[in-house]
């Protein structure tokens, strides 16, 4: 469903390739799963750092706020078209929670001020069809992602991180925060979250990545 311009046909091409033949190589992946439990913090082929990488397919969306439009659809009872301010009247709340990229590093303490998905679901009331979750981006971007996993308590739709509005780079003005997989699953410029039976794999999960991502799985590529 095309309904905004697909920014993705100026994407990237060689980057994503490269991905693709990690994907395919198995890069990373060192077969310690078992021997990683959440108590240490770093899941297995991770290291820690302190900066904060910018990935995306090399095409940012400038999103003005008050132009920023936000949707609801599929097997939901209350389909939702939100604004800027209808997201901000929402409760708002502030989750910690580290991030774990695919591509290998890992960061701990990220303070993401925004709603919490599991509000939205009570507003959107899914209906019983409704199993999976496709993320859209404004980028043309797509993840899926189950929706028991969606509705985890430490699941937001997020504005800020550290008490500053998120930039464009990260994703504002509202980007998903999904801690407990691997962040490609975590759509910036988030536009429209579409309710559906059947799973439909995204962007990444079509090129190679794991249809899940839970990082102390290594479930990198599937
Ligand atoms: N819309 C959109 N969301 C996206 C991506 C993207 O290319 N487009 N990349 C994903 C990937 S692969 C990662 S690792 C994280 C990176 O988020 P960051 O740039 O804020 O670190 O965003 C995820 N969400
Ligand atoms: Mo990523």
């Amino acid at each position: 469903m095309t309904d905004t311009p697909d920014l993705l046909d100026g994407y990237r091409e060689k980057l994503v390739r490269r991905k693709q033949e990690w994907a395919r190589d198995g890069r990373l992946l060192t077969g310690e799963s078992d021997r990683c439990t959440p108590e240490s913090r770093l899941p297995p082929g991770q290291r820690l750092v302190e900066t904060w990488p910018v990935l995306d397919l090399g095409v940012q969306p400038d999103i003005a706020k008050d132009e920023w439009k936000f949707t609801i659809d599929g097997f939901v009872e209350n389909p939702l078209q939100w604004t800027w301010a209808d997201f901000i009247a929402q409760p708002q709340v502030t989750v910690t929670s580290d991030i774990h990229c695919v591509t290998g590093w890992s960061r701990y303490d990220n303070a993401w001020t925004g709603v919490h998905v599991a509000h939205l679901l009570e507003m959107c009331r899914p209906e019983k069809e409704a199993m999976h979750c496709l993320l859209y981006a404004s980028d043309g971007y797509t993840t899926n992602i189950r929706l028991d996993r969606f509705a985890d308590a430490d699941v937001l739709l997020a504005h800020s991180w550290e008490g500053e509005y998120l930039t464009k780079e990260h994703g504002g003005p509202v980007r998903a925060v999904v801690p407990k997989w691997y962040f490609w699953k975590s759509a910036k410029w988030i536009r429209r979250i579409e309710f559906i039976a059947e799973d439909e794999t995204g962007f990444w999960e079509d090129r190679g990545y794991h249809n899940e991502g839970d990082p102390w799985k290594e479930q990198r590529y599937g």
